[in-house]
């Protein structure tokens, strides 16, 4: 039993517009993953660890040629092939610098424990369950293709992993890393949101007036932050806090599980929903 680990479990993504640069095809960006491999062997010290990947400029590349999407469909064999090629390239390069840093991941592709889509297999999440509790592992899973039944295949964000790891591992927090600070307010100000409530009605408040009541402001989401927010809005009501932060700043994770100051974005239950936040 890994008795040192009793901080708790922290489920980390790692953004794919962190680990790679997303406008230059198939091409990892060495030095983010080198510094966010770092932070991580400091958090280990203290947590067990879970890591989903993004696909960055490799399965999104792939999956934009080949117009493969989210929704299942019969997509053109040779686009489920590079797909699912470019991910395993993009999972080898970053498992290879986790063994360098002695971190020993181990990889759990999505297709080996999400079916149908979105259902997922107890007895395997049992297995990750035993390998954070009884080995010095850190489990990692990426966005991929997958197929989901007759002949169709869709592509699985690890947003969504992140969703049903966290729904299934009770982590003391969901963190998702990406290209920006956090979220930021409507007003264009460039401000950042640092808190956001999540209410019985899934509606998300914000503090977008410092130090003001929390209240349901609209605010601006494009594209993945969207689905990111969607995400967390369901890990959330599960009582797990999330945070969004820059992963170009791996540091900031360190800030949040000190408990101090943390540039980012955390979203938590409203008082009195399941979890008391
Ligand atoms: O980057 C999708 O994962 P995401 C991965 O987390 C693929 O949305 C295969 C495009």
């Amino acid at each position: 039993m890994n008795s040192t680990k009793n901080g708790g479990l922290l489920i980390i993504k790692l953004g794919g517009s962190i680990i790679t640069f997303k406008d230059k095809p198939l091409t990892p960006n060495y030095h983010a993953i080198e510094k966010l491999s770092g932070i991580i062997k400091e958090l280990k010290k203290r947590y067990k660890i879970i890591i989903v990947h993004g696909g960055g400029s490799f399965g999104h590349y792939w999956s934009v040629k080949y117009d493969m999407h989210t929704k299942p469909s019969i997509y053109p064999d040779e686009g489920v092939s590079r797909v699912n090629e470019s991910m395993t390239k993009l999972n080898h390069i970053i498992v290879e610098k986790f063994i360098s840093r002695d971190l020993k991941p181990f990889t759990i592709h999505a297709s080996s424990f999400v079916f149908n889509n979105l259902e997922c297999s107890r007895d395997r999440i049992m297995d990750v369950t035993d390998m954070i509790e009884n080995n010095d592992i850190i489990p990692i899973t990426y966005g991929d293709v997958v197929h989901t039944t007759k002949g169709n295949f869709s592509i699985l964000s690890g947003d969504a992993l992140m969703k049903i790891l966290s729904i299934n591992l009770n982590p003391l927090l969901s963190i998702f890393t990406t290209n920006v600070d956090g979220i930021y307010d409507s007003l264009g100000s460039g401000k950042i949101i640092s808190n956001m409530l999540v209410s019985e009605n899934n509606e998300l408040l914000t503090n977008t007036d410092t130090n003001i009541e929390f209240t349901n402001t609209p605010f601006d989401v494009t594209g993945g932050m969207k689905r990111k927010l969607s995400e967390s809005i369901h890990i959330v009501k599960n009582g797990i806090p999330v945070y969004l932060i820059n992963g170009f700043y791996p540091e900031r994770i360190v800030d949040i599980v000190n408990g101090g100051d943390f540039i980012g974005t955390s979203i938590k239950l409203q008082q009195g929903e399941k979890g008391d936040n």
